[in-house]
């Protein structure tokens, strides 16, 4: 069977199931194929499998759009973040020099990379649009690192299922699936609109993922884990977010 039509049988049969039979045959089916996010758990959780499992089915190799220059916005809507603490204000003297993204985990070689090493790599550049879940959004010109680069550059192991990152603000943490780490708009932004990446909007570092939610696309970040198993993180969730309340797959 070519792989589109086992996907659309996978699908169809994930929301036949959930149609008729209910939701438990249908988080069996998902689970079967390995299509549980980590935040699944009761009743609310059966959804976000149902949402994970079709997103994954169906478009786990699609782009997000590209916009032409002309449409990028202006001025770009920075969020408010909470006051960055005396670290980050320390090495934002230093002109972030001391800044340092270390990567580490299920790892052949574990690195860490100052920002001058990471403009050093391969970059992307991409106009996408960034989407709070709170309904306002905006677009932007971002470059960085494609995060696939930099895993190929540490040897990601076999085993290896997710990518853990960690902001210097420390409630904010996130995870992707491998599929979206290795997606090639999943960048590592250094870059914004022609310029540094303004500390608003998460310089000198941020992870840029166009084809989830804002929150995902986490500010200020330091660290990379490679791992098999989210459950040892924070609650267990994947990400800081759902311990919010908001889910761990924020596909769109
Ligand atoms: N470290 C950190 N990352 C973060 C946040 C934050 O408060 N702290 N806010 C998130 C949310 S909710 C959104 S919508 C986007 C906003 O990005 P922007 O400021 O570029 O608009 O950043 C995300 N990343
Ligand atoms: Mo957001």
């Amino acid at each position: 069977m070519n792989p589109l039509s086992r996907r659309k049988l996978i699908t169809t049969g994930i929301t036949a199931a959930a149609g008729a039979s209910g939701l438990a045959v249908a988080g069996g089916l998902a689970k079967r194929y390995g299509l549980i996010p980590p935040d699944a758990g009761g009743l609310y959780g059966v959804g976000e499998t149902l949402t994970y499992a079709a997103q994954r089915v169906l478009t786990s190799h699609s782009m997000a759009r590209e916009f032409s220059p002309s449409q990028i916005s202006n001025p770009p809507f920075a969020n408010e973040v909470a006051p960055l603490g005396g670290t980050f204000k320390r090495l934002q003297e230093g002109g972030f020099a001391d800044w340092r993204l270390a990567v580490d985990g299920m790892v052949a070689r574990p690195a860490s990379f100052s920002i001058a090493d990471l403009k050093s790599h391969p970059s992307r550049s991409q106009i996408t649009h960034l989407a709070c879940e709170e309904g306002w959004s905006y677009i932007a010109e971002w470059t960085g690192v494609p995060l696939s680069h930099v895993l190929d550059v540490v040897g990601i192991l076999p085993q290896a299922k997710y990518v853990v990152y960690f902001s210097i603000q420390q409630d904010w943490w996130d995870s992707l699936d491998m599929a979206d780490a290795m997606h090639p708009q999943t960048l590592i932004a250094h870059s914004m609109n022609g310029g540094e990446l303004p500390v608003g909007h998460g310089g000198p570092l941020r992870m840029r993922v166009p084809r989830q939610l804002g929150y995902k696309n986490v500010k200020y970040i330091t660290r990379l884990t490679v791992t098999d198993d989210l459950k040892r993180f924070g609650q267990g969730l994947g990400s800081s977010s759902p311990e919010g309340g908001y889910a761990w797959y924020a596909g769109i």
